[in-house]
Parts: structure tokens; C-alpha cells; sequence
């Protein structure tokens, strides 16, 4: 077994300031106060230190969009965060916030770490620049129209109608998104961390991790076998750390170059408050270091952020172990507040589940080694089976019995090899912990549930009270030394739980640990949660392509004068302005307007399709309106615009 040192450092990747966590960002955070709770509990000096990860481009727009400055936003949006966590009893030592000086003199005394030992380097780059809002635009600034579908409203770096990923150069007439005007490429130099010139220390480090395992290990060295490449670490933006370096003052560090330091700066104002010096948590080797993450934040955790400490130099105590979790996703569909569907930790809040049925139901469910679902079923299954019928129903049965039947605690010796086999299992609930295998742990826990189960059923203590009163008591007496022993190993996974149990082993405050979920419940949570407008797919004619839509000519015509069709009762035949040249029209709009509402009125015509004969008329063009169904509309620009425009 790994011989933990006693000074421990926990920390989590810091969660996105821009948005309500969902239960699937909630994994790594509860995961990493499971781990903490276990070793505080072993009486080991251990810290768990987070924040929020402030910075970056999301963070301007979303302020933007509700008037804010950067800074009101976050400072919310970190209360609203800190809150949801405090209601699933994340017991952080610290929770900060990466925008803070602390964090700004320690990104910044690093960076120029690494500016003096050669691993940064300059190099001049052509990025958009808005000479209005006087500012490079970063990618997802700029729009236009995208060089593959054509789609007029394309951002910088991905077309949201054909997915495609873009440069910003890449799009036909660009525009600013703030203020609409063109933007042009200028020149601008920014900085890269040099991370070629780092592999071969990262490397080492990376090969020195002989106990990590699975993408903690295999993915650094795949990207550097493939040869890393530099990355540029600032960038055009105001909320951020500033750059220390003459030439730099318009712009800041990329998010993830401060964010990382994060972790340090909440160290240190975690050691301001308990008067110690944060330095001795990130330069010695006495401690031990354990980060807690979702896999795609692995590459930062393994290659950049630990090539940027050992470029720095100054010994940083670097990561010891590296606990990465695949995706929680939540079944049948995505995790989106826009869309309504999926659970988030303020949805959680509101319902009538207690924290510590997530807890129990997420560690239960551990996106170990392959991405797991969320499921209400499973979750009302999970509830049903072992909270109430396993912990719950073993926990309530003793306590009545007793209270009942002896009125106390029955003071006898409780069986010695009952015990002795609990606690072996609680050895290894002990050993998984060790070695931060939670799911396994809180199995080991259920399994001491189980056992104490099957024992009271056993034994019949409701049986020998009248037929052998001494057995029963040493029964009963077994039976609450199980109950303190649950309470012990269930008390990182379900705190509060653990705390109720231990009230009640004292006969206090007797009442059932959870409730049961009925099934229709259920049912309703999951519709609830599934989307608030059922979206139904349109019953679509077969697909075209492009090119072939892009085969009609679609134009502005004016109609500018009306009759009847001489032989067709329901048609009308027009005239119609395009401009330049006159068609002659027939459209069957006699039910659903008068002469006089058509004459001058503006529509769309396809101006290309074979002109057709009807009753004797010719008619040069097809005007557009919506189906016959009830109502028939034409379709008219929505404003005046010249006669022939083309439409697309
Ligand atoms: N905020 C990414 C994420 O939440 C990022 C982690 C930063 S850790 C320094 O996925
Ligand atoms: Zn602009």
C-alpha cells in the first residue's frame, strides 16, 4: 500500500465561471471532498483548495450581454457557484477566484521565470483587427460568410450550419460582431511558450510517474512522441492577467495560462488566513499533491502547465498523482441549460432529494474507465435498493428494536468475530481509499451493510429477546458497534448521513435516513428534465445539395398590375416589374387577396423555372408564398428594396 505523507494538497480543476455546474461537472469536485473528508479523517493535514477559472473571452460576452463588467459578473456568478457547492457539502478549504492579486503576481513572476531562461519567444502573427472598436478580434468576434456553405452568419472558428472549423481569414466579408464593421488583418506580435524546447524535461517528469496509469500517463506521451508544438499564451483581451513586458499592454495571458495558478493563489490566500506560508505547500517535498480533473483538461494538467513550472525553474512541487474521470452524461440527450434538458446542481438543489443522494449516486456511478449515464431510474433504483432498503432499513430496524425492547444501549460485549470480519472489510475500504478508488470504496461500505443485514436477520433478536434475553442484547450490542463503523466508512461519501446515524445510534432523533422514490415520480422528473419544448424533427423532403439549391434564381419582383385569368376562375394574371425586364405571371391568389392588396406590393419569384402554358397564358416566373392549408401568405422582402434583387 502507498505510505501517504502527511501533509496532503487536494485540489480540483477549477470550474468555468460561465456557467451552473451540471452533475457531470460535478464528478471531480465531489470526488476530490470524498478524498479529502477520507484523509482528514485519518488525521493526515490535508487541504482541498479550488476557485473559479474567471478569465477569457466567454467571460467579456456574458458580462456584456448583461451590462456588467467582467468583474461584477464573475464576483456572481462565483457566489451563486460557491452556494451550489456548499449545498452538496463540497467542503473546499478554500474556494478563490482566479481573478485576484495573488494570482496575478504569481502568474506573472513565473512567466518572466521562463521570459529570462529563454522559453518564451515573440513572433508577429496577422489576426483581425477592428480599427472601431480599436481591438484585435478574437476568433469567435469576428463573422461572416463561410467558404464552404455560404452560411452569412459564420463565426471565426467553426460555421454553426456546416460545422466546419475556419480560420478567421478565412471568411468572406468579415465583420466585427460588436459593432458590425470590417475588420482588417494587421499584423501583432504575441507570445509563445516554447514547449519543444521543454519536451525533453517534461518527458522525464511524465516517465518518473511509475504508479500512474490509463490517459494520466499515456496521453502526455503520445503528444510528446508526436512532438509538441509551441502555444501562444496571450492574447487580445482585457479581463485577465496583464502581460509584464513592454509592448504587451493591450493585451492579457490566455486563460489557461493563469488558470492553473489559480491553484497556487488560493493556496495562498488559504495559508494568509491560517497564518502559514503557501510556499511550503508548492516547494517541498513533504508533500503530497493529488489533482482531481474530467479527461479533457489531462493535456493541460501533464504537458503544459508542468513544462511551464519546470521552465520557471525554482523547484515547484509539481503533481504527485493525477485522478482524471471520463464524462457522467446524462441519458438520452445532452446537459443544456438553453435546452432545458439534463440536471445542473441548481436544478439538484430544488428538489426533494437530500445532497447526500446525489453523493451517494454519483460516487456509485464513477465515470471510472468508460463515460457512464445519468438515469432516473437508476437514480430512484440506487435511492430504493441501498439508501432505504440496504443503510437505511438495517440503521432504522436496530434503533426501534432497541428502543423498544431495552430502552438503551444494552451494555454487553459485542460478538468478536462479527466485528473482526467487519473489520476486515473496512481494511479494504481503507486500502481503496488510499489509493483513490472511490467507487470501490463505498461498495466495501455497502458490503458491511449487507453483512450487518443478513446478521440481524440471522440472529432474530426479536425472537431470543423472549426465548434467550442475553443473545439478543449481544446481538443488539453487535449491531451498533456495526452502526458505528458505517457511520465511520460512510462518512466522506454521505457526511450528513453519517451524522444522523451517529444521533440516532444514541437513540436520539429516531426517524427513517431517506425516503423512497415511487416509480411515477420518476417518471415525472423525467420528462421534467428532458427538454421544455418536446422537439419533433421536420418531416423534411429528401435532402438536396447545395449546388442544386444554388441552381434557382430567386428575385424581387413588383407586381404592377392585376386581372383575371380570362379562362381560369381561380388564377390571376400579373404583370410584374423586375427591374429592368416585365414578365407576365399567373398565380392562384384570387381566394386570398384583392387586386388592389397585390398591386404595388413587392415579392419573391423564381425567375428561372420553365415558363408554363395555362388555359391559353403564359406564365414567366412563379410567385413564393406559404402552402394553402387555411391561409395563404406571399412571401415579400421586409422592406422596400430594388426590383430584380437577387435572393440568397
Ligand atoms: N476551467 C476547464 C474545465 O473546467 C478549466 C479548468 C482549469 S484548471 C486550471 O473544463
Ligand atoms: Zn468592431
Amino acid at each position: 500500500m502507498i505510505k501517504l505523507k502527511k501533509k496532503i494538497l487536494v485540489t480540483c480543476a477549477l470550474p468555468y465561471i460561465n456557467s451552473v455546474p451540471h452533475l457531470g461537472n460535478l464528478v471531480p469536485i465531489l470526488s476530490a471532498d470524498v478524498y479529502t473528508r477520507f484523509l482528514r479523517k485519518q488525521s493526515n493535514e490535508a487541504i482541498y483548495i479550488c476557485a473559479t477559472d474567471e478569465h477569457g473571452t466567454r467571460t467579456e460576452l456574458e458580462a456584456a450581454k448583461r451590462k456588467l463588467t467582467p468583474d461584477q459578473y464573475s464576483r456572481q456568478m462565483h457566489n451563486t457557484i460557491k452556494n451550489l457547492f456548499d449545498w452538496f457539502e463540497i467542503q473546499f478549504d478554500y474556494f478563490g477566484r482566479t481573478h485576484c492579486k495573488d494570482n496575478r503576481e504569481i502568474t506573472q513572476a513565473a512567466f518572466l521565470k521562463l521570459y529570462k531562461k529563454g522559453y518564451i519567444f515573440e513572433q508577429e502573427i496577422t489576426q483581425l483587427y477592428c480599427s472601431k472598436c480599436k481591438k484585435y478580434l478574437p476568433d469567435t468576434y469576428v463573422r461572416g460568410v463561410c467558404p464552404k456553405c455560404k452560411f452569412e452568419h459564420a463565426k471565426g472558428d467553426q460555421c454553426d450550419q456546416c460545422g466546419a472549423l475556419l480560420n478567421p481569414e478565412e471568411l468572406i466579408h468579415p465583420y466585427c460582431s460588436e459593432c458590425r464593421s470590417r475588420p482588417a488583418p494587421r499584423s501583432t506580435k504575441h507570445l509563445f511558450l516554447d514547449l519543444p524546447k521543454l519536451s525533453p524535461q517534461i518527458e522525464r517528469w511524465v516517465k518518473s510517474k511509475k504508479d500512474w496509469k490509463g490517459i494520466s500517463k499515456n496521453l502526455p506521451l503520445a503528444w510528446i512522441k508526436e512532438g509538441l508544438k509551441p502555444r501562444c499564451i496571450t492574447r487580445d483581451l482585457k479581463y485577465g492577467v496583464p502581460v509584464p513586458l513592454k509592448g504587451y499592454s493591450n493585451k492579457v495571458f490566455y486563460v489557461w495560462f493563469d488558470a492553473p495558478f489559480g491553484y497556487v493563489a488560493a493556496t495562498a490566500e488559504w495559508a494568509k488566513k491560517h497564518k502559514q506560508n503557501w510556499k511550503n505547500w508548492w516547494f517541498k517535498d513533504n508533500v503530497h499533491y493529488v489533482q482531481f480533473m474530467g479527461k479533457d483538461n489531462v493535456p493541460f494538467h501533464t504537458l503544459i502547465w508542468p513544462g511551464t513550472l519546470l521552465g520557471a525553474g525554482d523547484s515547484w512541487h509539481l503533481v504527485d498523482y493525477l485522478k482524471s474521470n471520463e464524462y457522467l452524461n446524462y441519458a438520452g440527450t445532452q446537459f443544456s441549460k438553453s435546452q432545458k434538458t439534463g440536471v445542473f446542481t441548481d436544478d439538484a438543489a430544488k428538489l426533494e432529494f437530500p445532497a447526500d443522494a446525489w453523493r451517494f449516486y454519483i460516487i456509485l456511478n464513477l465515470p471510472n474507465t468508460s463515460d457512464t449515464l445519468f438515469s432516473w431510474k437508476e437514480f430512484g433504483e440506487v435511492i430504493n435498493s441501498q439508501l432505504v432498503g440496504n443503510l437505511g432499513n438495517f440503521v432504522n430496524r436496530t434503533v426501534t428494536f432497541t428502543k423498544k425492547n431495552f430502552g438503551t444501549v444494552p451494555n454487553v460485549k459485542p460478538n468478536a468475530t462479527k466485528i473482526n470480519a467487519v473489520l476486515r472489510i473496512k481494511k479494504n475500504w481503507e486500502e481503496a481509499l488510499t489509493k483513490v478508488q472511490l467507487k470501490k470504496a463505498l461498495k466495501f461500505a455497502l458490503q458491511i451493510g449487507d453483512y450487518a443485514n443478513m446478521y440481524f436477520q440471522h440472529e432474530q433478536p426479536w425472537i431470543t429477546i423472549k426465548t434467550n434475553p442475553k443473545k439478543s442484547a449481544e446481538t443488539i450490542a453487535t449491531c451498533f458497534e456495526i452502526i458505528k463503523i458505517l457511520a465511520d466508512v460512510l462518512e466522506p461519501f454521505i457526511p450528513a448521513t453519517s451524522a444522523k446515524i451517529r444521533k440516532q445510534s444514541e437513540l436520539k432523533n429516531i426517524k427513517v435516513l431517506f425516503n423512497k422514490v415511487e416509480l411515477s415520480r420518476l417518471k415525472e422528473l423525467e420528462a421534467k428534465f428532458s427538454g421544455k419544448v418536446k422537439s419533433k424533427k421536420l418531416d423534411t423532403k429528401p435532402m438536396v445539395k447545395f449546388q442544386d439549391f444554388a441552381k434557382l434564381d430567386l428575385r424581387v419582383g413588383k407586381i404592377i398590375k392585376v386581372e383575371n385569368h380570362p379562362n381560369a376562375d381561380t388564377l390571376y394574371k400579373m404583370q410584374v416589374s423586375f427591374g429592368t425586364e416585365k414578365r407576365q405571371v399567373l398565380a392562384g391568389l384570387k381566394k386570398w387577396y384583392k387586386p388592389a392588396q397585390l398591386v404595388d406590393k413587392q415579392a419573391i419569384f423564381i425567375v428561372n423555372l420553365e415558363p408554363r402554358n395555362i388555359r391559353g397564358e403564359k406564365s414567366e416566373a412563379m410567385i413564393l408564398g406559404t402552402e394553402p392549408a387555411k391561409d395563404v401568405a406571399l412571401i415579400s422582402p421586409s422592406k422596400k428594396v430594388k426590383e430584380g434583387s437577387k435572393i440568397c
